[in-house]
């Protein structure tokens, strides 16, 4: 962690910086577009009171935490994200923070908002003791990806996810189809998917699983993803079930060649919202279809297969996160890569030493979900 207030941390300080950023991710699905914050409060070992922003336009991680401790006084307050400063749609956590008296502040992550920010300043001005930021952005992306995420990307955010063999594969050759992971995985991908604005899949995925993609697990999504298909030739039927709405506020979208759009409308009727884009040799303009979905308000993307469609949005550099579930098994020869190398990209035969696609890098922890294991690759700096 390098940052000018890590010098100051003692390890009680970081313990509890950590627990602040674990109780943040609680908020998964419920506060996007703000960030997920988490809050502890303590009296040197002590833990008086902890809290998380646990809805969008509900109070604060700070806010919430205090409201818990009957006398703050003189006590620490720590927070995975700078305190805000600002009147939104809650008062100014400064403020709670000043009222209740607490003597020092240790946060993580600045708040990159201007409306929001200056809070840490504010509070040193007020005779608090500050310490933040502490560790660097690619870190605090990692834990708020769509938060932190570049201001100049004209392009939702996008994650890939797949299930890959040890040795690699997504599934066996010859098109036979297999589940790599257990139960604990699936729910855990419900889970991912509450978190994100849509679930992409490319026609032979929804062909061959004709799957509901929906959030269905314990967390319940504030908005529920809105599912996506692509459909380059425009044979999707209405009977497929990520196209039955089911009481959801919001159509499905298929994405479809121009020249399909009319037709395909006229057959799947007004419960989906077909959407043309161009094509060319290759497929759908996969650029112009994250383009269109991006002009339908749909910021962050979960694409959930299959094999050709994940390897074309790599190659179109179109990734921003991998969610990799290692399934302990072994496909053997001729199974369905799960990151085929380009010949002409970077790859172990491009002479960098074997290291293929060293912009990818693990910043959150694997986890363990039974007998898989989910590991998080994001790319950047
Ligand atoms: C904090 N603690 O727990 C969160 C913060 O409209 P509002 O009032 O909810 O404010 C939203 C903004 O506040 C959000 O965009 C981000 O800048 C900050 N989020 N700040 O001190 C929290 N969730
Ligand atoms: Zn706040």
């Amino acid at each position: 962690m390098a940052s000018s207030a890590a010098s100051h941390l003692s390890d009680l300080d970081y313990r509890l910086l950590r627990r602040s950023i674990l109780l943040g991710r609680r908020g998964w699905g419920r506060v996007h577009p703000n960030p997920m914050v988490g809050c502890v409060v303590a009296r040197g070992r002590e833990v008086l009171a902890e809290g998380y922003h646990a809805l969008f336009g509900g109070p604060h991680a700070e806010t919430t935490a205090l409201a818990a401790v009957e006398n703050a006084r003189g006590a620490t307050l720590y927070s995975s994200l700078e305190p805000c400063n600002h009147v939104g749609k809650t008062p100014p956590c400064t403020e709670a923070i000043r009222g209740a008296g607490i003597k020092r502040v240790v946060y993580w992550a600045p708040e990159p908002g201007s409306a929001a920010g200056g809070g840490a300043e504010h509070l040193r001005r007020a005779g608090l003791r500050v310490d933040g930021p502490v560790g660097e952005w690619t870190d605090w992306a990692a834990e708020n990806p769509f938060f932190f995420r570049d201001p100049d990307m004209h392009r939702p955010y996008l994650a890939l996810k797949l299930a890959v063999s040890l040795d690699g594969y997504i599934a066996p050759g010859g098109g036979r189809r297999v589940w790599l992971t257990g139960p604990e995985a699936r729910a855990e991908v419900h889970r991912i998917r509450a978190g994100f604005d849509a679930v992409l899949v490319g026609s032979g995925t929804w062909r061959a699983d004709d799957p509901r993609l929906t959030a269905r697990g314990e967390t319940v999504p504030r908005v529920p993803p809105v599912p996506v298909l692509l459909d380059r030739q425009g044979q999707a039927t209405r009977d497929l079930r990520a196209l039955r709405r089911e009481g959801a506020a919001r159509r499905p979208i298929v994405v479809t060649a121009a020249g399909q759009a009319m037709r395909l409308q006229g057959s799947l009727g007004e419960e989906a919202e077909v959407v043309p884009v161009s094509q060319d040799r290759r497929g759908l303009d996969l650029e112009e279809a994250l383009g269109a979905l991006a002009d339908r308000g749909v910021d962050t993307i979960l694409c959930e297969g299959g094999g050709i469609l994940a390897a074309a949005l790599l190659d179109g550099g179109l990734v921003d996160r991998i969610y990799v579930f290692l399934a302990p098994c072994l496909i053997g020869a001729g199974g369905v890569p799960a990151f085929p190398v380009r010949p002409n990209g970077a790859g172990a035969a491009d002479g960098t030493g074997g290291r293929a696609m060293p912009e990818w890098r693990s910043r959150l922890e694997p986890v363990r979900f039974g007998n898989d294991t989910l590991v998080v690759l994001d790319r950047g700096a």
